[in-house]
């Protein structure tokens, strides 16, 4: 058989093939190979106590009266992307404010301000991640997991967040950080997903997403991915169908997570074996 009908049997097997400097490796395309986590609200709880404080503070630094309470912004929070979210806010609640600069700049200046006052609420440590995240992070390493980052948001929030709980060499331990504006459409949207897969080389069957909301999972799946959500204050009441799982958290040893729809097999705690077992009983 030559080379090229060689592969393409393989891969109607479902099996990736690649050669090595000698022969060729075979891998089982639907083995779990790479976790590729959403941030906001997945990794830290961090929109109302993080977010929304740098939109408040921005709009204060720009001599602005706007202010978003907690109510406020859990609507706004439909709108995935911080420009994108004071675009809709100016639409649906400030009709009359004619912007200085241009409406496209003056959202643009308006949230690289957010993005410093962001910056300052991570430095200060006031962003902790969620349960279970570090422990998950160090665990899929050792494992020999892939990882890797799919966020609207922008990507200094992800760099900085990481470096200030995990340390700066925490970065590295993520093969793809796919952020924010890479994509021309954002979640729920699937293009941040498949871009994250088409960098990590990997199709859809061999990895799982983790995600905190509605929008989030419908961009995972439409990006063909089995998706494991983790809902916070925010997002509790929100549509999961689809997921495989829905908990409270990824939960601690002495801390273990909630199951809020589907069958956990009497787990408590989300780890690579649960994660492997999870994939697998989707595909
Ligand atoms: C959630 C978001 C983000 C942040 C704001 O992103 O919608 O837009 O609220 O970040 P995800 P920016 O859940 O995909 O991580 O202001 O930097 O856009
Ligand atoms: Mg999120």
């Amino acid at each position: 058989m030559s080379p090229v009908i060689a592969a393409e049997k393989l891969r109607s097997l479902n099996l990736r093939v690649g050669f090595s400097q000698t022969r060729p490796i075979c891998t089982i395309m639907n083995e779990l190979k790479a976790l590729i986590f959403d941030v906001d609200g997945t990794l830290a709880d961090n929109e109302q106590d993080g977010h929304r404080i740098a939109f408040n503070l921005a709009f204060a630094d720009a001599g602005l009266d706007w202010s978003w309470d907690r109510n406020t912004y859990e609507d706004l929070l439909e709108t995935f992307g911080g420009k994108e979210r004071i675009h809709r806010y100016m639409e649906d609640f400030q009709p009359g404010f004619d912007p200085p600069a241009g409406r496209d700049r003056f959202v643009r200046e308006l949230h690289q301000q957010k993005t410093l006052r962001y910056q300052e609420l991570l430095n200060s440590g006031a962003i902790p991640l969620r349960p279970g995240v570090a422990r998950l992070l160090k665990e899929a390493r050792a494992n020999g997991l892939g990882l890797a980052v799919a966020s609207t948001t922008t990507a200094v929030n992800v760099t900085t967040l990481l470096s200030k709980t995990l340390g700066e060499q925490s970065i590295s331990w993520f093969e793809v950080i796919a952020c924010g504006d890479v994509v021309a459409r954002k979640k729920p949207a699937p293009d941040i997903f498949l871009y994250a897969l088409e960098e990590l080389g990997l199709a859809a069957s061999e990895c799982l997403a983790v995600e905190d909301s509605e929008s989030g999972l419908a961009s995972a799946l439409a990006a063909g991915l089995t998706t494991v959500v983790t809902v916070n204050e925010s997002t509790r009441k929100q549509n999961f169908t689809g997921a495989a799982i829905v908990l409270d958290q990824l939960g601690e040893p002495d801390n273990g997570f909630r199951v809020l729809a589907g069958d956990a097999g009497g787990a408590t705690l989300v780890d690579v074996n649960f994660l492997k077992l999870i994939h697998h009983r989707a595909r």
